[in-house]
């Protein structure tokens, strides 16, 4: 049976329920994932002066082909988004600044060391996000940054993210779509602190300070993102939930919540409802943890089909800004990209193709036993077939035929490299 004979018999099952299935495909196509740059070049970044990868964050293994200039990170991102269906964005790092082999250090860093980037975006029909860089660096060495008690390195790391929100607001101009700068520090103390407060304290006026300077909401969105620990940051990370939420609201920030930055049993699925009652937007960074925050490349599994559900049945694809966030050296990159971004994709789809105004109605009703078993039955209803017809309407490959695709790079590109 062809692809199209496929989706017409999984329409008329999804139809039974009132699901409309060539809409839902429409609006699949609406939805931007911001596809993050770092899985590329195991966050390695292109400065100068590059230090080995800090913050407590880790990339393992050893896979040949790594990006190791703009041109081949981006060519490798042109590879990966042909095989991704829809029209998407790139997330970017200070690190990835273009300065042309001189040293420019993180604060002074400026719109037009990402020209290159913008063109190419422009070339390509994507958005771009931002992010200052707080890792990976001499002044964040201690692992403190934007709470240090050192005057001058916190003044460093302030001009950097007033820097880093300029070149966010550039993006957005250039490419008429707000971008998302958000911040993330590494702050915090491997062993128990003798003091919580202080380093908070100075954190929310480093964030005051940093805040102060406007920028275009038009162009610019800020974002703050939250850690329960870090390697090196095991007992305090100063940049906990609390913080950044409260921060948040009282500033008219948007929190960003990455899936592996909180207990094993704490889920973001279940914190979006509780974020979108009092904020108009909230910012995801969409990661696996493996028993830790291992960074993992995203698969299709329930805490991401969870997430999906939740951004669909409450209705909030325009206020929940999707990005991923995973970083594996051990495999071929390009494939770790197509990998967890079609699976974000794929969770997306399966979201949109479950009957959620029903089974709302079901739980009001107290009708927990039909409730369970539609959500169950629905687990093997044909969706796959959607994402099939899904694919090969959007000019992609279908199904593991992509794979093929990377294997040629591979052959012919990467393992040259
Ligand atoms: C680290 C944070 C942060 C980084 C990237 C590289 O734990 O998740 O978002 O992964 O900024
Ligand atoms: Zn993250």
């Amino acid at each position: 049976m062809s692809i199209q004979e496929n989706y017409e018999l999984a329409k008329k099952a999804y139809e039974k329920w009132g699901i409309n299935v060539d809409e839902v495909v429409e609006k699949l196509k609406n939805v931007p994932v911001s596809i993050h740059c770092w899985q590329g070049d195991d966050v390695a970044g292109f400065e100068v002066n590059q230090q080995e990868l800090s913050g407590g964050i880790d990339v393992t293994g050893n896979y040949p082909g790594k990006a190791t200039t703009p041109e081949q990170l981006r060519s490798d991102l042109e590879k990966a988004l042909s095989l991704i269906p829809g029209k998407h964005r790139v997330n970017l790092h200070a690190i990835y600044a273009e300065t042309n082999g001189e040293v420019v250090e993180r604060d002074q860093l400026e719109p037009k060391h990402f020209e290159n980037w913008v063109n190419w975006a422009k070339e390509n029909g994507l958005g771009l996000d931002y992010n200052p860089t707080l890792f990976s660096h001499p002044k964040a060495d201690d692992g403190l940054t934007l709470s240090h008690p050192n005057e001058e390195i916190r003044e460093f790391w302030i001009n950097h993210c007033i820097g880093s929100r300029k070149i966010g607001e550039y993006f957005g101009r250039e490419l008429g779509t707000p971008a998302l700068t958000n911040i993330w520090i590494p702050d915090g103390y491997k062993d128990i602190p003798s003091d919580r407060l202080t380093p908070r304290k100075r954190l929310k006026d480093s964030l005051d300070k940093i805040f102060a300077v406007e920028t275009d909401e038009n162009y610019n969105l800020d974002a703050v993102e939250s850690k329960v620990f870090g390697i090196g940051s095991e007992s305090y990370v100063v940049g906990s939930h609390e913080f950044y939420l409260n921060y948040a609201m009282k500033n008219n920030k948007l929190c960003l919540l990455d899936t592996g930055h909180y207990h094993p049993t704490e889920t973001v699925s279940n914190k979006i409802s509780s974020m979108l009652l009092f904020s108009e937007k909230l910012a995801l960074h969409v990661s696996r943890p493996v028993r830790w925050d291992s960074d993992h490349v995203v698969i299709l599994d329930d805490e991401l089909k969870e997430i999906a559900l939740e951004i669909v049945r409450n209705d909030a694809l325009a206020r929940v800004i999707i990005g991923l966030d995973f970083f594996d050296a051990s495999i071929n990159r390009v494939a770790a990209w197509t990998i967890g971004t079609r699976n974000m994709i794929k969770a997306l789809l399966y979201a949109m193709l479950v009957p959620n105004e029903y089974l709302k109605q079901l739980q009001e009703e107290g009708n927990f036993t039909e409730r369970l078993a539609l959500m169950e039955e629905f687990k093997t209803y044909p969706f796959g077939a959607v994402w099939d017809y899904y694919c090969e309407k959007m000019g992609v490959p279908v199904r593991e035929s992509w794979l093929e695709q990377v294997k040629a790079y591979e052959q012919e590109v990467l393992l040259k490299r």
